[in-house]
């Protein structure tokens, strides 16, 4: 009895998907909007503390007409540009950093500007684990 307990019981482990309690976001926060300009940028860390990795595939959110994760690379030509990462994988206890020049997720078409003290409401998606709301301060630059 004890044993078919405790085969039911690593079955159920074994065929449980990631959740998203595994996946944390902390420290999030929005830049305010340049006056005259629509779109935004938005930064956090995030890290999976499950046991297999995660892929971080789309944003969707309220507050502008399209949002995606973003990345500056540095092109041929020594400028910095930003690309779109379709896919961001983020493996088993690894932390990511969104951060002003690297990662971030870019808001556009902001349709009401982020002022300083707001909270910015976005949800997170991944490929392999359920959303995960974020909500983030508007926090002036240093
Ligand atoms: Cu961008």
């Amino acid at each position: 009895m004890k044993q078919a307990l405790m085969a039911l019981v690593v079955s159920f482990f074994a065929t449980t998907t990631v959740f998203a309690n595994e996946i944390t976001v902390v420290d999030a926060w929005v830049k305010p909007t340049i006056p005259g300009t629509e779109n935004g940028a938005g930064y956090f860390q995030i890290t999976n503390q499950g046991t297999q990795p995660v892929t971080l595939n789309g944003v969707s959110t309220e507050v502008s007409r399209a949002s995606e994760v973003h990345q500056h690379v540095m092109t041929e030509d020594g400028m910095m540009r930003m690309r779109r990462v379709p896919e961001l994988v983020i493996g088993s206890g690894e932390t990511v950093t969104f951060q002003p020049g690297g990662y971030h997720v870019m808001f556009f078409g902001v349709k009401n500007p982020f002022k300083v003290g707001d909270s910015i409401e976005f949800q997170l998606q991944f490929a392999d684990a359920d959303a995960l709301d974020v909500t983030a301060e508007v926090r002036a630059l240093h």
